[in-house]
């Protein structure tokens, strides 16, 4: 031990955490990455192989020789390739990029250097999932989207392991295999996959109250995003910051989307599932590879610790979020994702991340989910790798040097030199050292714990409705909908009455509207009377409680509404067309829209060229048979009557608008595309052909007359797809899409 103070207080390594930049994981990885360009095929040894497409037989049609090393090899490591999947959180989608602080103004709350230093790109790689679908399962089902990150410090890795929405299902770890079992598919036939819509699940939530805060999340519309790149992610559990005094504060971490938080409507989602099972995964690599790097903000929350018990929940409770309106959000850098993966397996699938990989200035708290969490993750890696070397594996390792005495195992990859692999020891002089605090040591938050050994739950975790009548009271009119009939869709597929019954007298603890509503369309009484009165009253009473405490009974920033980022940037748009189009004016307005970041494909019958009306060519970018307008966030008809008559006459172009109507996107027609509008199906908008050179908006219809200049047609355009979504339309959408 003497031997190690000693040697405490000197620089230790040749290693200079200063050079940690942007580019070290991506230099780190260099040394693993393999490219067969103009190189020989070889077996494992290295040895070239000249036929790879025949075994080794006795004879022409003779048995199959077991001495045949190159296929033995092949075939040992093809039976190998599988791991097991993660438990939850299977299917995900990775990339890599930077973290940067805006300023040093965080060392007021943390040492933590890559949060404090504005000079510093450090280098991430973030792998966004479902949580309920195996591997193989589709992107746009309705659930929690996981959003972790790993940070390659220049002190080691830190990982923010969150979700796309702030509160969570449970308290405390110890029912987490409860939750995941009831939402996976049902032991006995394993249905249905990546849904939570079936009896188990909803009969474990009714049971479980505190569920209810989460469920009104799961319940929105943030349940399907439309990118991973548009939504929010957070750190859910309150974490700790502790600066270099050593004084403690409580933190929330928030990650904020540049391009806002937008959503698919629940039919398209189902729909893509179809289509397009990889939705999200697409999106996040092709917006990659065209450089429209994803961008997102990190906020922090921050609580003193005297204000610990100065709210009506309790901030070590993880069902609970801090609305915005009580502790603002500070925001403290961003995260640019800018490259792709080389190799899903080795990057995206290996990547293993742990709550518990902390740096100094960031500590946890007691929240007892977190606990739970700091001993699951590294469990479940040794049941995907059989090793604890995964950390071994390139996408993992940290891009500072790691020494210990943590030796052997399998897969062991590090060849640690010398005879001693211990310490205290006095024959390899002491080392590896102990990094004392000013040496960069990491030291746990001197936090005072003292009590009786219980198996309790606290009673500042007993008011498991308020938070979630917040939520509901923030929400639009639309967004209430979407609610209640994301609500009649999970519920409809639950068998059990009793079930159905229990949730509903679980939601009338959340608003009495919202029960009736829902009840009304799943076959359940609604409850009145006496059953209302002690709902009431229950209610009342822990408001009573809590009323001195500090809380807030509406918090539009919950709303992904009201907080509308009128971004259209990376949006797509969907030109219908045929021959006889008027090619000039459609490559006009794609350059203009090229101009704001919005890409606009030509759709058409058949792939080729589009003859256009003054003689120019237009190349087809899709065909109907392969796309459909929900792979679109808006749509385009240009003028040209011989193409519009064409379109008139197919099914698909009539559908294709249809159905972008139905699903409330921008539609916008020029000229003759605007009889295109008239002949579909449309119900409750009147498509006037405007003046021959205005323009005119309705519902988010953009209507352009002949002679409209193209400029100001497309300002109408992209200011109603800035709105994204226009919702009056829902109500005259009577026929679904
Ligand atoms: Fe978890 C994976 C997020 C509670 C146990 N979790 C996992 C992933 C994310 C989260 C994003 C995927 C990481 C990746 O992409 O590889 N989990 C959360 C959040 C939670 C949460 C935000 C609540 C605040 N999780 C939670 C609890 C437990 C776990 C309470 C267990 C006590 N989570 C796991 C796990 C996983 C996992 C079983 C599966 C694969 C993995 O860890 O690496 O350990």
């Amino acid at each position: 031990m003497d031997h190690n103070e000693k040697k405490n207080d000197k620089p230790q390594t040749t290693f200079d955490p200063d050079k940690v930049d942007e580019n070290s994981k991506n230099q780190q990885l260099e040394a693993f990455r393999e490219d067969p360009k103009e190189q020989y095929y070889t077996t494992n040894q290295g040895l070239r192989i000249s036929d790879t497409d025949n075994s080794l037989t006795a004879g022409d049609r003779g048995p199959t020789l077991l001495e045949d090393f190159h296929l033995r090899e092949k075939m040992t490591h093809f039976d190998h390739e599988s791991i097991p999947e993660r438990i939850v959180h299977a299917r995900g989608s990775g990339a890599h990029g930077y973290f940067q602080a805006y300023d040093d103004s965080m060392k007021k709350y943390t040492k933590a250097k890559f949060l404090t230093e504005p000079n510093r790109r450090t280098p991430v790689f973030v792998r966004f999932s479902t949580v309920v679908g195996s591997r193989g399962s589709a992107d746009t089902v309705r659930d929690v989207r996981g959003f972790a990150t790993k940070f390659y410090t220049a002190e080691g890795n830190y990982d923010l392991v969150g979700n796309n929405m702030p509160p969570f299902f449970i308290q405390d770890g110890i029912k987490f295999p409860d939750l995941v079992h009831s939402i996976k598919p049902e032991p006995h036939n394993e249905m249905p996959q990546a849904s939570a819509a079936h009896d188990n699940f909803w009969d474990f939530a009714s049971l479980m109250p505190e569920s209810t805060h989460m469920l009104m999340w799961v319940l929105s519309d943030r349940a399907i995003p439309r990118s991973f790149r548009m939504m929010e992610g957070f750190g859910v559990h309150t974490f700790r910051f502790i600066n270099e005094e050593g004084k403690g504060r409580f933190v929330k971490l928030h990650w904020r989307p540049m391009l806002g938080v937008k959503s698919l409507v629940w039919d398209e989602a189902q729909k893509l599932a179809g289509k397009d099972a990889d939705w999200l995964r697409r999106d996040l690599w092709e917006a990659i590879e065209e450089g429209n790097y994803p961008e997102f903000e990190l906020g922090v929350q921050i609580v003193e610790e005297e204000d610990e018990h100065a709210f009506a929940f309790d901030l070590l409770d993880p069902t609970k979020l801090i609305p915005e309106e009580l502790v603002p959000i500070t925001p403290i850098g961003k995260m640019v994702l800018n490259r792709n993966p080389d190799n899903f397996f080795a990057e995206t699938e290996q990547v293993a991340f742990h709550p518990g990989n902390l740096v100094p200035g960031i500590d946890v708290t007691n929240d007892p989910l977190l606990q739970g969490r700091l001993f699951s993750y590294l469990d479940t890696q040794l049941n995907r790798f059989h090793s604890s070397n995964f950390v071994e594996v390139p996408i993992n390792r940290p891009v500072v040097p790691v020494h210990n005495v943590n030796g052997a195992g399998f897969m062991r990859h590090t060849i640690n030199k010398g005879k001693v692999n211990y310490t205290p020891n006095s024959l390899g002089g002491g080392c590896p050292m102990m990094a004392p605090e000013k040496m960069g040591g990491y030291v746990h938050y001197m936090e005072k714990v003292e009590g009786h050994k219980i198996r309790k739950r606290s009673e500042s975790f007993d008011d498991h409705y308020s938070q979630a009548t917040l939520f509901w009271n923030s929400m639009t009119e639309t967004e209430k909908k979407h609610i209640v009939s994301a609500l009649h869709f999970e519920l409809g597929k639950v068998e059990t009455l009793a079930v159905r019954e229990r949730m509903v007298h679980n939601l009338a603890h959340v608003d009495l509207d919202l029960a009736a509503m829902v009840a009304e369309g799943i076959g359940v009484e609604v409850p009145t009377g006496s059953v209302a009165e002690k709902v009431k009253s229950t209610l009342a009473s822990f408001k009573e409680k809590l009323s001195s405490k500090k809380m807030v009974d509406e918090s539009p920033a919950l709303s992904q509404e009201k907080g509308k980022k009128k971004t259209v940037a990376t949006l797509k748009i969907a030109v219908l067309a045929d021959h006889g189009v008027d090619a000039e004016q459609v490559m006009q307005i794609k350059e203009a829209l090229k101009a704001e970041g919005v890409e606009a494909k030509i759709v058409s019958k058949f792939f080729g060229k589009l003859k256009g009306k003054n003689g120019n060519e237009l190349e087809v970018d899709k065909n109907h048979v392969t796309t459909a307008s929900i792979m679109f966030d808006a749509v385009l008809i240009p003028a040209g009557k011989e193409s519009v008559e064409a379109m008139k006459k197919q099914g698909d172009a009539l559908h294709f608008v249809n159905e972008a109507f139905k699903h409330c996107k921008t539609i916008a027609a020029l000229g003759e595309g605007i009889e295109l509008l008239q002949s579909s199906h449309i119900q409750g908008v009147d498509f006037v052909q405007p003046e021959a050179s205005s323009v005119t908006t309705s519902k988010g219809v953009v209507t352009a007359g002949t002679g409209a200049d193209v400029k100001s047609f497309v300002s109408s355009f992209l200011e109603s797809l800035g709105e994204y979504r226009h919702w009056e339309r829902e109500e005259k959408a009577m026929i679904p899409a």
